[in-house]
């Protein structure tokens, strides 16, 4: 009886011995970890397209990049906006269209249009995100007066904000197509090449078990092939 618990606690070691050794060497985990502060460092290496300065109606609403990405075990779409204007602007806003259900269509109800109003203060600033539904209906306020940009001081160009897949009405791994635009006067400025994406929670607990179970049935069965031989 003790040699029978002895070997299933060794098992579960090697099993999450096994785990521990993907989850070190996914090359999804050796990216940070994206945080809303206002800090950018942890959007190095993540997904983007850049976009050229000088295409819009004034340097204040030219978006120049637009980044995107999720963290493992998590349901979050995280982005990224930066503008070539910064340190003296007043306040952008910023629409991120999605196209939910992959169909090229942004005006569903199914769609989500996530609105973020970025106003850069001296020290800190406030950015409100609202999501809307495809034919303009609001549907929830996300993030209310977060200091989730870059100060005046700190530059004024970049802001960062996330939605769950919940709110924007998605599984994991749902292809969706999304565009970044920058509003003026109730029209459109500047708008970022369409990205196809099929955000996903990494490498998450669900994938994470299962290599979990399979390391511990093949070790199992090893065991079992050597208890013949004797
Ligand atoms: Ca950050
Ligand atoms: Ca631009």
């Amino acid at each position: 009886m003790k040699g029978k618990i002895n070997w299933r606690i060794g098992l579960w070691w090697a099993g999450l011995a096994l785990a521990a050794l993907l989850l070190a060497t996914s090359p999804a985990l050796a990216q940070s970890t994206i945080t809303l502060d206002s800090l950018f460092g942890d959007w190095a290496g993540q997904a983007n397209v850049t976009d050229p300065v000088g295409d819009a109606q004034n340097n204040k609403t030219d978006l120049t990049a637009f980044y995107w990405a999720t963290n493992p075990n998590e349901e979050t779409a995280y982005f990224m906006a930066e503008r070539v204007e910064g340190s003296n602007a007043p306040a952008i806003t910023l629409w991120l269209r999605i196209d939910t259900n992959n169909n090229g269509s942004y005006d569903d109800t199914g769609d989500r249009i996530v609105q973020v109003d970025y106003d850069p203060r001296n020290d800190d600033s406030t950015v409100d995100v609202s999501l809307y539904d495809g034919t303009g209906a609001f549907l929830s306020t996300i993030a209310s007066g977060a200091d989730w940009g870059e100060s005046k001081n700190e530059g004024g160009q970049r802001v960062e904000w996330g939605v769950s897949f919940a709110s924007l009405g998605i599984a994991p791994f749902q292809t969706i197509n999304m565009q970044l635009v920058s509003m003026q006067g109730g029209g459109v400025s500047d708008s970022v090449a369409e990205v196809q994406w099929s955000p996903a929670n990494a490498l998450g607990w669900p994938l994470l078990i299962l290599l979990l179970v399979a390391g511990v049935i093949f070790l199992f069965y090893q065991r079992q092939r050597l208890g013949r031989k004797k």
